[in-house]
Parts: structure tokens; C-alpha cells; sequence
């Protein structure tokens, strides 16, 4: 009898319980139930799946519209004929799509065309492409389309992607230790490849895919020579397998002095026949077996990796021979701008220009030069880098930081869609006023041109996959950012979060995430200050920090506070950097009226107490700021204690635990800061603030010597 009992209190537990919990593992491609009546609407658009074409990738394609309209209505989704409600999909190989007169001519190889069209005289949705990939793409826009609208009533959208690189680079050594990762391990499992092709994969692939990233550098930039050695090439042949029909090409970051260390030559120097032939050989053996390999991505001579220089030839010497080497096979060789050297006395945010600009239209027209997206090193905020619109002979893609090793690591909630946005629509006023850098990107230097933008992945084995709930905005955002860098932050949050919280929760959600970069900027480093970091981990603030052996590495070296004041002159009479933009760009941000404040810091060493916009001293402006990045994190709390209930309970709590420790490392920030500005600049805080609850030397003394990123 009590046995029995407990089963009935079990099964009543069970018939209670809420919807299946949830760990952001299905990240934005839940396709949870629709409200009924939108449920019930989908469901007479959505009746069946017409194809007339085998194709593996248009099977992918057919098997996530069933999945996902099957979730979204509640009801069966299957391969069926032209009815009405019909989903037709493929290229104009079938014959079907062709009699349509679709303008498929204006597409290329990725876009797609989705319309409400009558076929036989039925009501039906088309997805239509000149190649699979784009079908594939178009189906999971019809699903964003469904999710985010609740609808598929006259459906007419044309869209192609504005840059043909795509993606994602990952840190990820050959141990699975991630460079900078904040998501566990990384997602290769290299020990048991090739023989086990883990089924993540596949759905790393589909979750790339759903936002067009169509590409992927498996290893760290700071690269071992190893993963050129014949049984890692095995390895990569059966990831590239499985990603192919997804549409996402593999690359590799190629060790410049690999010839040495795994090919027995005394030299690596590019001009060396022996080196070039190693590598034209190395790149023949990759082909042979990955024949739509991408080619590789090189960190050279920065922070003590190998390169050309180590010969005292130029970058565009090293890029030139790889690119020789993969250039029969339709490779690419991405090489980065990201240099620096502590031997030069030359500011470090000017060095990759000086370096680089005077390259321009040197490189073979198979390389493309990848540059961060600001002149120093993805911190909360920096100036577009000014290389954008001065190699106009040059092909530049952009590398943004995805994982967020300056901005809090996974546990802060920052959205990072407005700040690319920031930078993307930035003005470069080259070669004229209003030439974006996204221009800049998406128009290639020729007809043909390589274009792109990489991302540093946040990915790694965590069951969310990013880290956190709202780090996977930062993935999506920027695949659809790569789709088209003129694409609105707002927008895209709208749909994540509608698509990941629901439509409902998506309301309140979307303010916190368009406001919290901005409050990362307060809480860290505002008006322009940057790399303010603790050493090496950069977790925690240490803007005391002098002691490294690189003067630029120091803290102090960006911020240059004293008894006088703050920041760093880059104007003609500090390190003249200003002067690497446009001439109007340079006038502006040398001119202390005309630079923007956010920037001010970055480009003046200013009096405390200039008088800002507010009203407020410098000084005063900097507390003021410090204050409203830690209230804009209390008020992130509040907004998502609001929405309790209306997310499942598992994610829901996730974020409420995270908000709490980015509420206590942003007081940390804010204390550890004002405490040492206080100490060095000698001024009392104004009338009205909270004193930070210790000395300076309280904040000096913490050691995180554990925390992620940095080691192994
Ligand atoms: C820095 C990271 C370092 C990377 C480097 C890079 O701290 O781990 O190796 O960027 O981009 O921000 O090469």
C-alpha cells in the first residue's frame, strides 16, 4: 500500500513538474511551442516539406524544418507534395523552383529567396537558392521568421551574406586547454579523434550554420607546429566531414617555424626555397585528403611567436610564400595585424599601422590581413582600428573578441552586439566622409576580392556551451553581424532573446542587454581609459600594476594617472597615434573640445579638473562613472528578478547567481579604482560618494592566481 502510494505521489510529482528543464544547451534553436494561436496559424502554413533534390545538405535542410516547425506547432511536420501549407525547397535544379522566375541571378552562392507563392495553384512557402547552403540558410530564416513573428504569412525576403569569410577562430590547444576560455574545455576531442566523431560536433556545426558562419580555425593563434603532423591531419579530415554539409569550411593556424620543428630544416625564413617547398608540400598532403580545406591563420612576430621577422623579412614575404603554397587548391593564407614589439620605443597602439600600412598592395591576392577591431587589444572600449581604410589595396577582415576576456569573463552579462555595432558603423573618412568600416569590409578592394570577419570563439564544453545563458547573444550576434555588418544590435537582441527566452521574456530582456556594455565601459575603465587589468589573467582590476616586463604591458603605461592628471597623449604632442586616422578623424581626436569623452582618456592626458560635458571635474566624472556602471548592474538584478516565472527555473536562476557576481566584481572594480585614482592623484572624493571600504594597498594585495584563461 505505501509502495503504491509513493508511486502516486511520484507520478503526480512528475505530471506537475514544468516543461522539461532547460541548460541553454538548444541555444537559440529551442523551437519550444508557439502560443496557440500563432501555434495553430504556422500550422496551416507549414503542412508538409516539398523537395524534389537529394542532396545532403538540402536533407539537412528539410530535417531542421520539420524539427523545428514540428516544435513550433505542436503538431507533425513531414516530407510530403504541394498542398497547401506546402514548404518547397531547393535550386533551380528542380524543376519546380525554376518555373518560379525567382530572382535567384542576384543572390550568389550563399544568399536565398523566401516567398509566398501559388504552385498548382496551392498556397505554399518557397526557400530557393542557386546552391544548397543557401537553401539550408533560407530554412533557418524561415524558422526566425516563425519564431519571432509567429508567423508565415506573405513571406517575401531576398538576402545574401556581405562577406564571404565567416568565422569563428578558436584558442584551443591540442590538451583541450582554451586560450582566454571561459566554457570548459575545448570542444575537440583530438585524443579520440578520428576514430570518435562525438555527436557535438554535428551540432556545433547546425548551431553555426543557423547563423551563417561558414567557417572555422580549430586551433590557437599561439599555435604547436604539431597539428600539421600527418595524424592530426586525420583528425582534422573527419571534423571537416562533418562540418562540410553544414556549409563550414575547416582552417588551421599554422606555426610559422613548423618547417623547423617538424620538418627537420635548419630555417623557416619565406625566401628559402627549402622552406617554401616544405610548405607547398605540407599544404599538397592537407589537400589530399581535405579537398575544401581553407588554409591557415598566422600570429608572427607578436608576443614571441615566430615569423618572418626572426629573417628580417616582411609580413608580406611570410604571408606571400603560404599563400603560394595553398594557392592551388584555392586556399587563403589570414594573416594578422595584431604586432607589437617591446624593442620598439614606439607607442603600442600605433605599431601594427607603422608596420603595416606601408604593406599595402604587397600582399598576393590570396591573403587577407586580419585586424583587431582596435588598435590595442579588445578592451571595453577603443577607437576603430585605424588601418581600416588605409590599405585600400589591401583585403582587411575584422577580428573581434567573442569570449570576453576583458569584459568580465563568462559570468558578466555584456552584450557585445552594440559595441561591434559601435565599430562597424564607425566613420574611417577614408577614402571620403561616410565610408564605415563596415564599407570597408564589404566592399572588396577588387572585383573578387577576399572579405571577412573572425571571431574569437567563446565555445567550449560547458553544457550552455558559451559559459553562460547570455554569452551565447555574443555568438549569435556576431554571426549575424558577419551576415551583414550593418545589421542593427537592437534587432538582433530582439530575436535572441525572443528565440531563447521566449517572446514574453524577451521584452524586459533586451534593455539590460543594449545597456550593459556600456555599464562594463563605467565599471571598468571609462572616458577612454583601457588595459587596466590585473597581469596575465586579466581577472580583476590592477591599474597599479608596473612591474611587468614590458613597459606595455603596464597598466600604468595606458593610463599615465599622476598628481596632474589622466590618460594618454596621443596627440602631436604626446605619441601623435591621432594622426594614423583621416586627417579629419586625427583633427578631432587631437582637439581636447572635439574628442568624443567616451574616447577622451585614450587620446589626452587631461587636468582633473577639466570641466566635462556634465558640469562635473574630470575627476568627479571619472567616481560619476565608476558609480553608474556598479547601479547599472543593481538595476540588471532588479529587471531580472522580474522576470522570474517567466523563464524556466534553471536558466532563470544561472543568470540570477551570475548578475551577483558581476554586482560584486563591479563594486570590486569600482572600489579597487577610485582607491588607487584617490592615492595617486592626492584629491579627496567629492562630497556625496562612498568611500571604498579599503586603502588601495587592500586591492593591491589580491592574488586570483587561479582564475581562467591563462595557463594550463
Ligand atoms: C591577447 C590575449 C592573448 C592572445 C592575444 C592574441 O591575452 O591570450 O594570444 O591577444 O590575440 O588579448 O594573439
Amino acid at each position: 500500500m505505501l509502495k503504491w502510494l509513493g508511486w502516486v505521489v511520484l507520478a503526480g510529482a512528475l505530471w506537475a513538474a514544468p516543461a522539461r528543464a532547460e541548460d541553454g544547451y538548444d541555444l537559440w534553436l529551442r523551437y519550444r511551442s508557439l502560443p496557440t494561436a500563432q501555434a495553430g496559424a504556422v500550422a496551416t502554413q507549414a503542412t508538409a516539406i516539398v523537395r524534389d533534390e537529394r542532396d545532403p545538405t538540402i536533407e539537412l535542410a528539410a530535417v531542421e524544418l520539420a524539427r523545428g516547425l514540428s516544435g513550433l506547432t505542436g503538431r507533425a511536420v513531414a516530407d510530403g507534395t504541394v498542398t497547401d501549407g506546402a514548404i518547397v525547397i531547393g535550386t533551380a535544379k528542380s524543376a519546380r523552383i525554376a518555373g518560379l522566375g525567382l530572382p535567384l541571378q542576384s543572390i550568389g552562392r550563399e544568399g536565398f529567396v523566401l516567398r509566398s507563392v501559388a504552385i498548382d495553384g496551392k498556397r505554399t512557402t518557397v526557400v530557393a537558392a542557386n546552391s544548397p547552403i543557401g537553401v539550408l540558410y533560407g530554412a533557418f530564416r524561415l524558422l526566425r521568421i516563425a519564431q519571432t513573428t509567429g508567423s508565415l504569412a506573405n513571406i517575401s525576403v531576398t538576402d545574401r551574406p556581405k562577406l564571404g569569410l565567416r568565422l569563428l577562430n578558436h584558442w584551443d590547444n591540442l590538451d583541450r586547454y582554451v586560450e582566454r576560455g571561459y566554457a570548459g574545455r575545448s570542444l575537440w576531442d583530438w585524443q579520440k579523434l578520428p576514430g570518435f566523431a562525438d555527436p557535438r560536433y554535428t551540432d556545433y556545426a547546425r548551431a553555426n550554420a543557423s547563423i551563417g558562419i561558414n567557417g572555422t580555425v580549430l586551433n590557437n593563434v599561439n599555435a604547436s607546429a604539431d597539428i600539421l603532423k600527418p595524424e592530426f591531419i586525420g583528425k582534422i579530415e573527419t571534423l571537416a566531414g562533418i562540418f562540410r554539409p553544414w556549409g563550414i569550411r575547416v582552417y588551421v593556424s599554422a606555426r610559422f617555424s613548423a618547417p623547423i620543428e617538424i620538418g627537420g630544416l635548419k630555417t623557416a625564413d619565406p625566401l628559402d626555397p627549402q622552406v617554401a617547398a616544405w610548405w607547398k608540400t605540407k599544404a599538397d598532403e592537407i589537400y589530399a585528403r581535405i579537398p575544401d580545406f581553407g588554409g591557415f591563420l598566422i600570429k608572427a612576430n607578436s608576443e614571441g611567436q615566430p615569423g618572418p621577422g626572426d629573417y628580417q623579412r616582411s609580413h608580406a614575404d611570410g604571408a606571400n610564400m603560404l599563400a603560394a603554397a595553398v594557392r592551388p587548391h584555392g586556399g587563403i593564407v589570414m594573416w594578422r595585424a595584431f604586432v607589437y614589439a617591446s624593442e620598439k620605443p614606439e607607442d603600442r597602439v600605433r605599431q601594427a599601422y607603422s608596420e603595416f600600412a606601408p604593406l599595402d598592395g604587397k600582399f598576393a591576392d590570396n591573403v587577407i590581413v586580419q585586424v583587431k577591431n582596435g588598435p590595442i587589444d579588445f578592451q571595453p572600449r577603443e577607437p576603430f582600428h585605424p588601418l581600416f581604410g588605409a590599405m585600400p589595396r589591401t583585403p582587411l577582415m575584422m577580428e573581434v573578441q567573442i569570449t570576453k576576456e576583458y569584459m568580465g569573463f563568462a559570468t558578466h552579462l555584456v552584450y557585445l552586439g552594440t559595441m561591434w555595432q559601435e565599430v562597424l558603423r564607425s566613420d574611417t573618412y577614408r577614402p571620403r566622409k561616410g565610408t564605415t568600416v563596415a564599407d570597408v569590409l564589404d566592399r572588396p578592394v577588387r572585383p573578387g576580392a577576399l572579405t571577412g570577419i573572425a571571431g574569437v570563439s567563446n565555445i567550449g564544453t560547458d553544457r550552455n556551451w558559451s559559459g553562460s545563458q547570455f554569452d551565447q547573444a555574443n555568438w549569435y550576434a556576431f554571426g549575424r553581424l558577419a551576415w551583414n555588418p550593418d545589421g542593427d544590435a537592437r534587432e538582433i537582441a530582439r530575436d535572441w532573446a525572443a528565440m531563447t527566452w521566449g517572446a514574453a521574456a524577451a521584452e524586459p530582456v533586451v534593455p539590460m542587454m543594449m545597456r550593459s556594455h556600456e555599464a562594463v565601459v563605467d565599471y571598468m575603465m571609462p572616458l577612454g581609459l583601457n588595459h587596466l587589468f590585473a597581469t596575465g589573467h586579466h581577472y580583476g582590476p590592477g591599474p597599479w600594476v608596473d612591474d611587468l616586463a614590458r613597459a606595455d604591458w603596464n597598466p600604468v603605461y595606458f593610463h599615465k594617472a599622476d598628481r596632474n592628471g589622466i590618460g594618454f597623449d596621443r596627440t602631436p604632442t604626446g605619441s601623435d597615434a591621432a594622426a594614423q586616422y583621416a586627417p579629419v578623424l586625427a583633427r578631432r581626436f587631437s582637439d581636447p573640445k572635439a574628442v568624443p569623452e567616451n574616447l577622451l582618456l585614450w587620446f589626452h592626458h587631461a587636468s582633473w579638473d577639466r570641466r566635462m560635458e556634465s558640469g562635473r571635474t574630470l575627476w568627479e566624472e571619472l567616481i560619476a562613472r565608476y558609480d553608474r556602471g556598479v547601479a547599472e548592474v543593481t538595476a540588471m538584478q532588479g529587471q531580472w528578478a522580474a522576470i522570474e516565472g517567466q523563464v524556466d527555473a534553471q536558466r532563470f536562476a544561472e543568470v540570477r547567481q551570475f548578475l551577483a557576481i558581476q554586482r560584486q566584481e563591479a563594486q570590486w572594480w569600482r572600489d579597487a579604482c577610485i582607491a588607487y585614482f584617490a592615492e595617486v592623484s592626492g584629491r579627496p572624493l567629492p562630497a556625496g560618494v562612498t568611500p571604498p571600504p579599503h586603502p588601495a594597498s587592500y586591492y593591491k594585495a589580491i592574488r586570483t592566481p587561479w582564475a581562467p584563461g591563462n595557463g594550463k
